[in-house]
């Protein structure tokens, strides 16, 4: 969790959505960013890898390599993560909840602890230590985990047109690790990670966030509508929309 003293320095509020591929997270925080533009908020979406120009040049090494580089290493996995990690932080995430925005980042640093940590096996500990050192201790307020079975996950991505990466093709036992990681994750920290049915429709699901979302607003927006009405919110380092 964000400590007290840095929440309390940032007005905004950090939610991330995690999920396996195919829970449907990125589509739904496009739908929780149009609900909450609709109230009047400063929303900026964003996700990682990726989310600034440097930060989605390393997204593009990482997901789709050279067709004649070497294997990526788990640890070098790590490494891209959070050299990423870094750059979106520093140039996107803080500037914009001091800003009082909202940002929605679709994945965070629980995808490494399920992707890397669960996923490949790296030692969890060292990757807490380098997301440490590459968030500075940064970790949203709120994070939305839609859960689904593998296979069912693993069916809705292939039918969605989208070009597989390097992840996708990895094997069921792989995508099977990653969400019993993203379950343990949720079980050790219930106060942040909320666990949301992805099975159900997108409508339902839609719905629930919006409540949950709504429940964390109230506190916020007491103390952020003065300064976010007289400090516009500087455009966003552009989000690249590169291939998946
Ligand atoms: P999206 O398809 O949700 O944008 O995520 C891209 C991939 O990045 C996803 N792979 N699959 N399949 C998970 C992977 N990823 C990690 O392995 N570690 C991380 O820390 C993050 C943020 C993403």
């Amino acid at each position: 969790m964000v400590s007290t003293r840095r929440r309390r320095a940032q007005p905004g509020l950090f939610i991330s959505f995690e999920g396996i591929e195919g829970s449907g997270k990125s589509t739904q925080l496009r739908r929780l960013a149009t609900y909450l533009r609709g109230m009047g908020h400063r929303v900026i979406e964003t996700r990682e890898p990726g989310g600034t120009p440097m930060a989605e040049a390393i997204r593009q090494l990482f997901l789709h390599p050279p067709a004649d580089a070497e294997p990526l290493t788990a640890p070098c996995e790590a490494y891209l993560i959070m050299a990423g990690r870094s750059q979106h932080i520093a140039h996107l995430v803080v500037p914009a909840l001091a800003q009082g925005a909202i940002v929605l980042c679709d994945r965070f640093a629980d995808s490494t602890m399920a992707y890397q940590g669960y996923g490949r096996k790296v030692n969890r500990d060292t990757l807490e230590a380098m997301n440490r050192f590459a968030t500075g201790g940064l970790h949203p307020s709120l994070t939305l985990l839609l859960d689904l079975p593998v296979r069912q996950g693993l069916t809705r991505r292939a039918q969605d047109h989208q070009a597989l990466n390097r992840l996708d093709r990895e094997r069921l036992q792989f995508h099977t690790r990653v969400r019993r990681g993203f379950l343990e994750l949720a079980e050790r920290e219930p106060g942040r990670i909320t666990l949301i049915n992805a099975a159900h429709d997108a409508d339902t699901v839609a719905q629930e966030i919006q409540t949950i979302v709504a429940g964390r607003l109230r506190p916020m927006r007491r103390v952020t509508t003065k300064r976010a009405t007289s400090t516009p919110l500087a455009p966003p380092a552009r989000r690249a929309r590169s291939p998946k």
